[in-house]
């Protein structure tokens, strides 16, 4: 059989377990979705736009392992970069594709359209380098294979998105067959020396403790070791506690979960637990402003051991060259039991009364029933706002999952996002909060779960305006335009789709849309749940002050 570039790509990412990729066409690219259509393995999803076609790509990086986006030169790859800034913060492997000028225009002062009218076309790689792992311009046939192998095998590695540009004539030119997988999908060697000596420290600290607690950070998904901290919970049977970005990824009815560490806005009882403990093992941590409450809530000092993706520090003392899975496994064969910080409190569980049916809608009630909706099947995916503090007041069935982007918090990330998640992962049930300013970004994107059939139950939070930029620093700007959101959905149909679009303004009209969108499998199901502007948790405007005289904190006097 002959083999094209295009086929090579295409055979590459079906055998890393892709079984869709996300496109918008353009003459840059044209030749090359020929190519990945000849693969029966792998479907083409088309989107709205670059920008949603990286988030849709994110989300299924989220829900499968990686994902690839494939978009034309310059008007569409720097729209999507934007995405896959996202997937870089967010540690997802996402593969952006871009079509690129004709290999015979390099170097010849031709001027080309969709460029910037420079004669140089190495722009747009330059700027891809800065938001991946690895990136390479294909410009000809022969060095495309060992090209297209680093960027998946580097993305795959670290998983952090990469970058691809292909000539649109070299697409279709012949190059040889891809080999066997393994050489993208091996691990990397372990350094047993220094796991051992990291172990042996770590255990050593352990066992000088009285009251070790665990605190359960946003990268350790990317780690792949979910199931070996839980397995370490057990060993140690010490309290576990979680960081916000990490909602999801520890089991919430494991007999040592304690809640979310959030310095101020933590589960009652959670910030005394990690701050005064002497001994804070802090697993894919991301320490940042938001996540410290403003610089507030920074666990550091002599009692915390971090355990990072690529290094575990220890007394002062890092040590590296093994992977943090590995490291977690070798401990929890070793760990002391040290149950003191959980034999006070208890697995907290969040419940709120119910209001009566035709009463105004508030926030409380919508979250009553989204909690209500989530199974160990449920995939929730939040939006940055107050779906952020909503998701984390929550209790989760164990297996349900929850996607945030934290890291990145690009508002309108969760429509797109939910949409290529849903594509992942179609056995699952998908539920997206996202509030009214967040929507208006990205809206287009449900057009796509109407077109694809996907049941995805959208709550849209309409507060009129930017209700968490209000709580940090209020202005005129934060109040926007109107729509009629659940009228969208007639638009999106266009008389043949299944979208069903729902308002309520009263807990009786919640509870019935619900039941409707349930009944609606065909199709994505938005409801727009209309609520006062004042009404928001209390834990977003007691983060939002401290977040706010963080950012306004004054240069220091000479
Ligand atoms: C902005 C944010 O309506 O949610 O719950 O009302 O706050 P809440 P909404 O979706 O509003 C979101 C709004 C404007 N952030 O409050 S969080 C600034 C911002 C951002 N991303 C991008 N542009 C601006 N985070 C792409
Ligand atoms: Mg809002």
């Amino acid at each position: 059989m002959t083999y094209t570039v295009g086929m090579y790509l295409a055979d590459r990412l079906v055998q890393i377990g892709l079984k869709h990729h996300f496109a918008v066409a353009g003459d840059y690219n044209l030749v090359l979705l020929d190519q990945l259509l000849l693969n029966k393995g792998m479907e083409q999803i088309y989107c709205c736009n670059e920008l949603n076609c990286g988030f849709s790509a994110e989300g299924y990086a989220r829900s499968n392992g990686a994902a690839a986006a494939v978009v034309t030169f310059s008007v569409g790859a720097i729209s999507a970069m934007n995405a896959i800034g996202g997937a870089y913060a967010e540690n997802l492997p996402v593969i952006l594709i871009s079509g690129a000028p004709n290999s015979n225009d390099h170097g010849t002062g031709h001027i080309l359209h969709h460029t910037t009218g420079k004669t140089d076309y190495g722009y747009q790689l330059e700027m891809a380098r800065q938001v991946t792992c690895a990136a390479e311009s294909i410009t000809d046939a022969q060095s495309a294979p060992a090209k297209i192998d680093h960027v998946i095998r580097t993305a795959l590695r670290e998983r952090k998105p990469a970058y691809l540009e292909i000539a649109c004539n070299i697409s279709s030119e012949l190059c040889v067959q891809p080999g066997p997988v393994s050489s993208l999908l091996a691990e990397p060697e372990i350094d047993q020396t220094s796991l051992k000596a990291a172990v042996d420290a770590t255990v050593a600290f352990l066992e000088k403790s009285t009251k070790p607690v665990m605190l359960v950070g946003s990268k350790l998904r990317a780690a792949n070791a979910l199931a070996e901290t839980e397995t370490l919970a057990d060993k140690l049977q010490c309290a576990v506690t979680i960081m916000a970005a990490a909602k999801g990824f520890f089991p919430e009815d494991h007999a040592g979960f304690r809640g979310l560490y959030w310095g101020e806005v933590s589960t009652p009882g959670a910030q005394e637990l990690v701050e005064t403990t002497d001994a804070l093992l802090c697993i894919a941590p991301v320490f940042n402003d938001y996540s410290t409450v403003g610089w507030s809530a920074w666990p550091k000092g002599p009692n915390v051991i971090l355990a990072e993706p690529d290094r575990v520090t220890v007394d002062g003392r890092a040590y590296d060259g093994f992977t943090l899975r590995a490291f977690l496994r070798a401990l929890a064969e070793k760990a002391p039991a040290r149950p003191a910080s959980a034999q006070k409190g208890s697995v907290p569980t969040f419940s709120l009364p119910a209001t009566p049916d035709e009463a105004g809608l508030t926030n409380d009630e919508i979250v009553r029933h989204i909690n209500a909706l989530l199974t160990s099947n449920t995939t929730l995916v939040a939006e940055t706002g107050d779906s952020w503090f909503n998701a984390m007041r929550m209790t989760l069935p164990r297996g349900a999952r929850v996607e945030l982007e934290m890291q990145w918090g690009h508002i309108g990330w969760s429509v797109p996002s939910s949409f290529g998640n849903a594509m992942g992962s179609q056995d699952r049930q998908h539920v997206v909060m996202v509030g009214d300013g967040s929507f208006q970004l990205t809206a287009q994107e449900v057009a796509q779960m109407v077109r694809y059939e996907l049941p995805v139950i959208i709550f849209l939070i309409n507060n009129r305006g930017y209700v968490i930029e209000i709580a940090i620093h209020d202005g005129p700007y934060n109040y926007i335009k109107n729509w009629d959101y659940a009228g969208l959905m007639e638009v999106f149909n266009a008389g043949e789709g299944h979208g069903l679009g729902l308002k309520a303004t009263t807990p009786k009209e919640l509870a019935e849309a619900i039941a409707k969108a349930k009944a609606n499998t065909r199709g994505p199901t938005l409801i727009e749940c209309q609520i006062d502007r004042k009404d928001c948790t209390d834990t977003l405007v007691k983060w939002g002050h401290k977040v706010a005289s963080a950012n306004a904190r004054k240069t220091p006097l000479a």
